[in-house]
């Protein structure tokens, strides 16, 4: 639909979005199925387009925290898989303290506290509700949390002590993959989950992966429950296979499609969060990112921080390059700015 379509009617088109339009299914699929890099530019100019007019030039910035790599789960996809025998690590409260009191002052906008779904927290969910609770007494910033799946009561709880955002990525709305990706577990208390953290006053963040689906139409049913969905924040990720992991000898797809769907995701949630994540192609990569549409940037981690990621593009590398210094000078290079603390904030409130 975007072939033959001049400058002047591909403004016309990002302005109908803006004024309230919606992508039909035709047009979500029609999208899906542009592999033309000329005609994939013109869909990243859209996007750019639409995501101008909300945020201008501006940026939100996340800092990382993965403070247990403990996991019971099996998500065939994940590093972090129960059976895979790898170096984990668990912070006490006082070591989860210690990080947060070095992130004082960096130019952040919310820190996100993930962890794998470690018994140790998820048996006693008082001593996560803890760590948020002394967080927020020393940061006094946002805090998202990525725990998995917990309980409606600790999610009241986690609310009451300064947790601001639940990010809890569905990964596929097509039931089939999700058997497949995580397996084991109920797609619907995942759903669930998020349902309620944003009843009791949460905002949500939900996402998909790319590069395992069957196919487009298996894409397509997870942008429609996205969509069904209707998060504050919206992720799509490409999957990266990890050694020692049930999909470990899959082979590794290309950044592309992941980034038509960044566009795609914004062509439909025109003033939502959309991430560019630092954890899958570092900086470069978050530069195409934010060309194809994202404004905020995350797994931001301090430079002599030995925590990890969740893919890890730097794993093996002698460098991470991935501290919210070196972040704000390529944005800059890139006529890019971080927003305000206020900004934020008033995303959080709406
Ligand atoms: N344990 C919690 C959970 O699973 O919800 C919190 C961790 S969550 C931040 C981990 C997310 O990283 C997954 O939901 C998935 O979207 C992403 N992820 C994990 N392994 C990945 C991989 N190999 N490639 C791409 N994304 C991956
Ligand atoms: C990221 N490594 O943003 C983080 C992680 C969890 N809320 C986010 C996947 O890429
Ligand atoms: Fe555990 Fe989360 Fe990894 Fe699944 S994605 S194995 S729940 S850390």
């Amino acid at each position: 639909m975007l072939k033959d379509m001049s400058r002047e009617e591909l403004d016309n088109f990002a302005e109908s979005i803006i004024n309230g339009q919606k992508l039909s299914d035709d047009n979500i699929r029609d999208l899906l199925n542009i592999e033309d890099d000329e005609i994939l530019e013109k869909l990243y100019s859209i996007a750019r387009s639409i995501r101008n007019h909300y945020f201008g030039n501006k940026v939100f910035l996340y800092s990382f925290v993965y403070f247990s790599t403990y996991c019971k789960n099996n998500c065939a996809f994940c590093y972090y898989h129960c059976k895979n025998d790898i170096n984990r690590y668990r912070l006490t409260p006082d070591e989860i303290e210690k990080v947060c009191e070095a992130l004082k002052g960096d130019p952040i906008h919310m820190v996100d506290l993930t962890m794998g779904e470690d018994p140790y927290y998820h048996n006693h969910p008082e001593r996560l509700v803890e760590v948020v609770r002394r967080v927020k007494e020393i940061l006094g910033l946002p805090i998202m949390i990525s725990p998995g799946v917990v309980e409606d009561k600790v999610l009241e709880e986690l609310r009451r002590n300064g947790a601001n955002f639940l990010a809890l990525y569905q990964e596929t709305y097509d039931p089939a993959l999700f058997a497949r990706l995580r397996v084991g577990q109920s797609f619907e208390k995942r759903v669930n989950c998020r349902n309620y953290a944003r009843k009791a006053g949460m905002c949500i963040e939900d996402g998909i992966l790319t590069e395992v689906e069957p196919d487009k139409e298996s894409t397509f049913k997870s942008l429609k429950g996205l969509e069904k969905s209707d998060p504050d924040m919206v992720r799509v990720m490409t999957f990266v296979p990890q050694e020692g992991t049930p999909f470990g000898k899959m082979v590794p797809g290309s950044s592309k499609s992941e980034l038509k769907i960044i566009a795609i995701l914004r062509l439909m949630f025109p003033n939502r969060l959309i991430p560019a994540s630092l954890d899958l192609e570092g900086i470069d990569g978050m530069v195409h990112r934010l060309n194809a549409g994202a404004n905020v940037v995350t797994s931001i981690i301090p430079s002599g921080s030995s925590l990890e990621g969740v893919v890890n593009y730097d794993r093996n590398l002698a460098k991470r390059d991935r501290d919210v210094h070196s972040v704000i000078k390529r944005l800059e290079s890139m006529g890019m700015e971080p927003a305000k603390q206020e900004d934020f904030n008033m995303i959080l409130s709406r």
